[in-house]
């Protein structure tokens, strides 16, 4: 029958159907297995309560926050235009001119996004973001963007959470029509740590705009322009909005560190502007933008440039809000900020905390506090759901100012320290990762190329080498992979160059590029791949699956294997899915509307001799027994 549908379908018979018409048209297509098969959420259930869920610790008691959620909140006035309704009537230059012409300071919720990432490993699951999505558009009107995708979040959706990010997209999508959204991009990189091909990049920028996407925040991790163009082209061409992107890092009030200067800023924006961007993003990714450094930035950029300014901060060093009081007092058009119980340290300043701030300023934010702080209460409420995957800071991290590593890192950093037994010398390796910037060069550290300062830096720790170790035995010494690319030029050039003595000592004789890596790719080959990922699958795959292959192959087949074995797991409620479900216990899940499974634990024999353990459940009122082996 499905072929029977695809066959009669107009597009088909008109000899047009390719990758995307099976994209397009997803339903033609449905031969995944059934989404909501209870026999395998059971499976998952029993897997997580024997085997546990990576990272979180076996508890006697299961854990339940409180996250009771009435949305009690009015529909939006009539009259009331949110951003996405000028987007969708005027288009690109609307947003821009209404921007332009705002009085009060706009605000950007990052809770969704990079406040998670942030503080708790981007662990967030779609559902405990959709109970509070339609909510939070009614609450927030005034919210000039929703920072709710991309980043980390695309691979970690897929690796750690059994989820489809594209999912995610469509659903919140549907959620939220009335709310711009935005995605954080790699350039080049995507949402990954590598550059991929022209087509590639053009294809995912087209399907993110197809599936709800309208900001994109496009940056190069080397402030490198030719890794942003293609991005910036394929936005326009989708009619959405494309934010060019200065990564901060320095001190441009140091007199003494003047590679990256107010001159340096200042040529990359304009540079950013010619190329088309719509809107120019300052990203200190590492909280170092100082108040003062705010103010003379933002007032140096809104003089030279004729788009508006959104600055985006983390709050590491402490200083955050400040920070945001100094921009808007230069004039800076939005800035972002979480929630409160998702913002601080790593994260994103306060949503609250910056409203306050500017009390008693004409550009204090035109949002209704009383409905800022009861969305915080919902987060309040599941934020203890991710404990467990927090980096652990509790205060101000000022030495941020010196190693300059980007919020999002620094746990992630800490993690792979340990995981190597250098747990005790974390101080170390901090003290490396600024002394491997200085070997480097001085280089802008974000995504992937802070990743390359820290693998150097562990590799270095490690092996107990000094950087005159480097220079002297640099010869003998097998550097880690991602450090040898980045001195290929496989992820761009950076500012004032490689260092060529390093330079040749980690390349061994191999040429390293010096034009930008995409000029040379080879297009990737849709059809080919398609045909390539459908022998894997054994079915037809969507093109949004194809194009999550072309990614992320490997991260993309163990899903998809994780998910024959379990399902769409995403409706299951948070506690659960980390914490499985105890002896006794009953787990409701509603898996459609008005479709629900109860699934309860009868009983779990201790392991036999091979360590294999018997449960027994009954689902719906039926009895169902599951072996697992015990592999704690
Ligand atoms: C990302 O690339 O995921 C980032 O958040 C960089 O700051
Ligand atoms: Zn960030």
């Amino acid at each position: 029958p499905y072929l029977r549908n695809v066959m009669a379908h107009p597009t088909f018979q008109a000899g047009e159907a390719n990758t995307h018409f099976i994209g397009d048209n997803p339903d033609l297509f449905n031969f995944k297995q059934p989404a909501h098969d209870p026999a395998k959420l059971v499976q998952y259930l029993a897997d997580v309560t024997v085997n546990g869920f990576s990272g979180v610790p076996k508890r006697a008691e299961k854990y339940y926050p409180e996250t009771t959620f009435t949305d009690d909140f009015a529909a939006i006035p009539a009259g009331v235009e949110t951003a996405k309704d000028v987007l969708d009537r005027d288009g690109v230059d609307g947003v821009k001119d209404w921007l332009l012409h705002q009085d009060k300071v706009l605000l950007t919720d990052t809770t969704m996004r990079d406040a998670h990432q942030s503080l708790f490993a981007t662990r967030m699951r779609t559902k405990d973001m959709l109970t509070v999505a339609e909510a939070t558009q009614k609450a927030l009107p005034q919210l000039f963007s929703y920072e709710m995708w991309g980043g980390a979040t695309f691979d970690v959706a897929y690796r750690f959470l059994n989820e489809d990010p594209w999912a995610r997209l469509k659903q919140l999508r549907k959620a939220m029509p009335r709310t711009l959204f935005q995605m954080l991009f790699r350039g080049s990189n995507a949402v990954g740590y590598q550059d991929y091909p022209d087509n590639v990049i053009q294809d995912f920028i087209a399907e993110s705009a197809k599936n709800g996407i309208d900001v994109f925040r496009i940056f190069d991790s080397l402030n490198w322009l030719p890794q942003m163009e293609k991005s910036i082209e394929a936005v326009k061409d989708a009619g959405k909005i494309a934010e060019g992107t200065i990564c901060y890092t320095g001190d441009i009030l140091d007199p003494s560190r003047q590679k990256y200067n107010l001159a340096y800023y200042k040529q990359l924006a304009l540079n950013l502007q010619s190329a088309g961007s719509d809107m120019l993003a300052i990203k200190d990714m590492a909280g170092v933008l100082k108040p003062q450094a705010a103010y003379e930035l933002v007032s140096t950029l809104k003089d030279a440039l004729d788009i508006p300014v959104h600055l985006h901060t983390h709050d590491t060093t402490g200083n955050g809000v400040a920070t945001y009081v100094a921009a808007t007092k230069a004039g800076v058009d939005v800035v972002d900020v979480a929630a409160n119980a998702f913002s601080g340290t790593t994260s994103q300043p306060s949503m609250g905390a910056t409203y306050y701030a500017l009390s008693g300023n004409d550009r204090q934010p035109d949002v209704d506090i009383d409905n800022v702080e009861k969305i915080n209460r919902y987060w309040e409420g599941v934020r203890p759901y991710y404990t467990d995957f927090s980096n652990g800071v509790t205060g101000a991290l000022t030495n941020i100012y010196q190693t300059q590593m980007p919020g999002g890192q620094y746990s992630n950093l800490q993690q792979q320290s340990k995981s190597l037994g250098l747990g005790d010398s974390w101080a170390t390796v901090q003290k490396t990762y600024t002394a491997v910037n200085d070997m480097f060069g001085d280089i802008i550290k974000v995504t992937p190329s802070s990743k390359v300062v820290g693998d150097m830096a562990l590799f270095m720790v490690q092996n107990k080498l000094t950087p005159q170790d480097v220079y002297d035995k640099g010869d003998t010494l097998d550097f880690p992979k991602s450090v040898i690319d980045f001195f290929a030029g496989d992820i761009g050039q950076p500012a004032g160059g490689f260092p060529e003595k390093l330079q040749k000592i980690v390349l061994k004789g191999r040429e390293p590029l010096t034009v930008r890596p995409g000029s040379l790719a080879k297009p990737a080959d849709f059809e080919a791949t398609a045909t390539e990922l459908a022998g894997k699958l054994k079915r037809t795959p969507t093109h949004l699956e194809v194009l999550s292959y072309l990614i992320y192959p490997q991260v993309f087949l163990d899903y998809e294997k994780r998910y024959t074995r379990y399902g769409d797991v995403s409706v299951l409620d948070t506690s659960s899915f980390f914490q499985g479900i105890r002896e006794g216990e009953t787990v409701t899940i509603e898996t459609e509307p008005g479709k629900t499974l109860v699934v309860k634990l009868n009983t779990i024999s201790a392991p036999d001799a091979d360590n294999v353990r018997t449960l027994s459940f009954n689902v719906n009122g039926r009895l169902q027994e599951i072996t697992i082996k015990d592999v704690t």
